[in-house]
């Protein structure tokens, strides 16, 4: 078996796994990232599309921000229109001095790629059965296989970055794992059309379900509707998406959406899902692999690159000065933001949507929910300021 070393593994090479390996090098320290697909299928993923006020300032920070200062659409916040009620804003330039950032991760990602490869940086792609081994002692390795040899890489650390199916959450005992859980019964259908934008970042809420409108670039639209768990893509030929699309949103709404043909089209299910702690041994968890949540609050890639923030900065401290403070409290102080961006997801989720079997009475509690929204300063204030991003802390 051919082995190699390296300072840190960061298995797989999604946003937080290519950001961490960035930051790293930046500080000088080595590290080899192991992607189970290939780099194509990495970037034709099609994901998220809004950045925090932390995550546009980290990613200037480290030398990401020409291209998402130059492409990437400035929000002052965004908007809910809600059936039958006047248009309400989440006005976060009011309220906390901070814009939003349209800007999609497949385009991060193509950032990230080209900034490690300037590097010189170290990506191994389709590398299958990437294990974790012995990440309780001082000398934890990582093994894989490529184009049919067997490697192994020898390491300081480990940094699980591999999205929900990955291994590393799956290699900790679930003695020590404790995992909370909540699935919703629908899902969103999104579809990306080479169309204009509707102008704002709208989130609807309509008696026939909710919608959203987002966006990629000038002439690249994004739009999702909440659909049912058994809705098939096939089910939803592009007429009949733009139908029901129209009819969530407010008429003046709907005059202004241009049509177009889809490019891409796809379900997914809408879960929340927490795993502690972060770390076992020497294996520390980020992003994905250790928590997910529903895409209403935008949160996914922003907390993947908080706990990145959190990551690396331990990483870098162990090795300027030997100490281990950041990182012995990395999953602490990681999981008190997953839970924060946990509820607002969460929350937003159940504001915004529409739940089958639902009573009147809860009925009643959403829209006097909203009201009290449209009415109070404060709840507008404090909405503000989860959606645009609490800071990381200090
Ligand atoms: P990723 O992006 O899943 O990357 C993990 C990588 O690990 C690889 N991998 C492995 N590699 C080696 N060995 C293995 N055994 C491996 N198993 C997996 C995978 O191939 C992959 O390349 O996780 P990461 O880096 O933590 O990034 C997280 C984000 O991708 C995710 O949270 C967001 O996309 C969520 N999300 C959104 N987040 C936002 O902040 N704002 C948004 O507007 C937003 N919209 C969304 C979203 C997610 C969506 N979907 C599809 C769930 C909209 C949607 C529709
Ligand atoms: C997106 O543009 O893909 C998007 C925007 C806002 C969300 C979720 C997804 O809350």
């Amino acid at each position: 078996m051919a082995t190699t070393r390296t300072q840190v593994a960061i298995i797989g090479g999604g946003p937080a796994g290519l950001l961490l390996s960035h930051i790293l090098h930046r500080a000088g320290i080595e590290s080899i990232v192991l992607e189970r697909q290939s780099r194509s299928y990495v970037l034709e993923r099609i994901r998220a599309g809004v950045l925090e006020a932390g995550t546009i300032a980290l990613l200037r920070a480290v030398g990401l921000g020409d291209r998402m200062d130059r492409e990437g659409h400035p929000h002052d916040g965004a908007a809910i229109a809600w059936e039958g009620r006047p248009r309400f804003f989440i006005d976060t330039m009011k309220y906390t001095g901070k814009q939003m950032m349209a800007y999609g991760q497949t385009a991060i990602t193509e950032d990230l790629y080209a900034a490690r490869d300037a590097a010189g940086g170290t990506i191994i792609d389709q590398a299958a059965n990437v294990q974790p081994h012995d990440v309780i002692s001082d000398r934890p390795f990582v093994t894989y296989e490529k184009e049919g040899l067997s490697h192994r890489i020898d390491c300081d650390y480990v940094a699980g970055c591999d999205g929900f199916h990955g291994v590393s959450r799956a290699s900790i005992p679930a003695t020590v794992l404790k995992t909370y859980e909540k699935s919703y019964p629908f899902g969103w259908l999104g579809i990306m059309s080479p169309t204009p934008p509707y102008p704002d970042l709208c989130y609807c809420y309509s008696s026939r379900g909710f919608a959203l409108a987002s966006m990629r670039n000038p002439m690249l639209s994004r739009y999702y509707i909440q659909c049912d768990l058994d809705a098939e893509v096939e089910d939803w030929p592009d007429e009949r998406f733009w139908e029901e699309f129209k009819s969530r949103c407010p008429e003046d709404m709907a005059e202004k959406i241009v049509t177009g043909p889809s490019i891409e089209k796809s379900i997914a299910p809408l879960r929340s899902f927490v795993a502690e702690p972060m770390r076992y041994g020497r294996l520390f968890l980020a992003g994905d692999a250790a928590h997910i949540v529903p895409p209403t609050g935008a949160k996914g890639l922003n907390l993947a690159v908080s706990d990145v923030f959190y990551l690396s900065r331990g990483l870098i401290e162990f090795y300027r000065n030997g100490k281990t403070l950041y990182l012995d409290c990395y999953s602490d102080m990681a999981l008190r933001r997953v839970w924060a961006s946990a509820r607002i997801s969460w929350w937003l989720t159940m504001l915004l949507h529409r739940f089958p079997n639902e009573t009147p009475f809860e009925q009643q509690m959403r829209f006097n929910q909203f009201d009290y929204l449209q009415a109070s300063a404060h709840a507008q204030a404090s909405l503000a300021e989860q959606y645009v991003g609490l800071p990381f802390e200090a």
